[in-house]
């Protein structure tokens, strides 16, 4: 049900999955559903268990996909976020969806980039995706949905970013049991979009 409703959203946004290279099928999985997909567009649109926003500390709102999720979701999730103390950087709590079609919202705190830290950077990024995926099996959540936390207002340079969130989906997947069976890397720029292209066979196979 959730892959249905995810797609419909997807059709609904106008924006569909390119067939020729966007939806990957998860090799490792033994299974016949295609885990992992890149979506170009809007993430406040999509119809899923949970959305990923890349927040800040506060959790209480701010530009960028941030600014977009709150505005969708509405003052609710405003005053849910205002009982959780903030979060820290690398770290994740959930809150409902409110207003937003998708059930639930993933608030994760990413770091703010600056390459003499870089492995530190890296390790808080990924935290971010495993985090997020924690929370999302142990509420046996079965579609969530990542921006590419960090590579906007945080400056984390987006081929690297890249490899992070993906590497550390592959690795979710690969090692704990979940009821996830629709993992969705969403961008938002063309750039982004090739970068995802690229670099998802790599982690994903094709066969
Ligand atoms: N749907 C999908 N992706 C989006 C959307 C959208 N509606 N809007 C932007 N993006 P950013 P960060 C992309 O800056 O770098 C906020 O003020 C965007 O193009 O939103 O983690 C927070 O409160 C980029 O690729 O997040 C923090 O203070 C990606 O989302 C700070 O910004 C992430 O860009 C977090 O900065």
């Amino acid at each position: 049900l959730a892959d249905i409703r995810t797609l419909r959203a997807l059709y609904q946004a106008q924006v569909l999955i390119p067939a020729d290279a966007a939806v990957l099928r998860h090799k490792s999985s033994g299974d016949l559903l295609d885990k992992v997909s890149l979506y170009q567009g809007d993430i406040t649109k999509l119809e899923v268990d949970a959305i990923v926003n890349a927040a800040n500390r506060s959790l209480l709102g701010g530009g960028g996909v941030d600014g977009a999720i709150h505005a969708a979701a509405g003052r609710g999730l405003l005053e849910e976020c205002y009982s959780l103390n903030g979060c820290d950087t690398g770290d994740a709590k959930m809150t409902k969806g409110y207003n937003l079609p998708a059930r639930h919202v993933i608030h994760a705190v990413g770091p703010i980039y600056s390459e003499p830290r870089a492995k530190q950077k890296s390790e808080q990024l990924a935290s971010c995706y495993s985090r997020s995926l924690d929370i999302a099996a142990q509420h046996s959540l079965k579609s969530i949905a990542f921006p590419s936390i960090s590579t906007g207002i945080y400056g984390y340079p987006i081929k690297d970013a890249t490899h992070v969130a993906i590497n550390e989906v592959r690795h979710f997947l690969d090692a704990r049991s979940n009821d996830l069976d629709r993992v969705i890397f969403v961008v938002w720029s063309d750039d982004d979009k090739e970068v995802y292209r690229d670099l998802l066979p790599l982690y994903f196979p094709l066969d």
